[in-house]
């Protein structure tokens, strides 16, 4: 077995998994990154000396073959998700709601129950779960996702139960706006409606999300970090609510 640490990143062909990968692979880390788009991974994983791997979270048989192929696992970030629309309940698209079931729920349900042997096995594992502030409470026209991103919570912290007593930590760190793919994909490819999301603020970058990320990884084994909120300081506590220069 592999003595270097080892992190496994979902997600990671763009935006905060990307980042994340580089920050862990920079703490010295040998990184798995897997994600769909397997020609970026492999991009990032010769540029970061890590592992390229395809994964479809969606996809048991994908997440099946991902995990066999991995050694050791000492920090696993569950980074793939996000969301799909923006609509009221009335109108809810439900390919849109079942994809963000499947991504964000089920995607961090199978990755972390295919892991968590070789988590505990590490004798110092550490589960990272990018949530979001929508994990947090309602917002209108944002059901789908904050359905969906309550549920993954619920496994995350339900978990920080359920091993007590195991050595593994859980980090969930749940962002507002960071500006990524993420609107693009909410908003279905549309780039001038993904840009507006960030027009006149100052959003998180994925950069300032990997930095905590590194920071949360190189905490000595007593000390969990449980819950880790952060918005840009343009963002309020209310959902929708920004300060945006004119
Ligand atoms: C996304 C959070 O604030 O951009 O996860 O809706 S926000």
């Amino acid at each position: 077995m592999t003595t270097q640490r080892t992190a496994v990143v979902t997600g990671a062909s763009s935006g905060i998994g990307e980042a994340a990968a580089r920050t862990l692979a920079a703490a010295g880390y040998h990184v798995f990154v897997g994600a769909r788009r397997l020609d970026r991974l492999e991009k990032l994983a010769d540029e970061i000396g890590g592992t390229a791997l395809e994964l479809d979270v969606t996809d048991e048989d994908s997440v099946d073959a991902f995990t066999a192929v991995i050694p050791r696992v000492d920090v696993l970030v569950n980074n793939a998700g996000g969301a799909k629309g923006l609509a009221p309940i009335a109108e809810a698209d439900l390919d849109d709601w079942q994809w963000m079931w499947e991504t964000n729920v089920l995607g961090t349900l199978r990755i972390t129950k295919a892991l968590l042997p070789k988590l505990i096995e590490s004798g110092d594992g550490l589960i990272v779960t990018i949530t979001s502030v929508a994990a947090l409470g309602p917002y209108d026209n944002g059901a789908g996702y904050t359905a969906a991103k309550h549920g993954q919570a619920m496994v995350h912290r339900t978990l920080r139960g359920e091993l007590l007593g195991k050595p593994v930590r859980l980090t969930e760190i749940a962002p507002g706006a960071v500006e990524t793919e993420f609107s693009l994909v909410r908003f279905h490819g549309d780039a001038e409606k993904a840009a507006k999301v960030y027009d006149g603020i100052d959003p998180l970058l994925a950069d300032d999300i990997a930095e905590i990320i590194g920071f949360v990884a190189s905490r000595p084994p007593h000390v969990n970090l449980d819950q880790i909120i952060v918005r840009p300081r343009d963002q309020g506590a209310v959902p929708g609510q920004f300060s945006r220069r004119s």
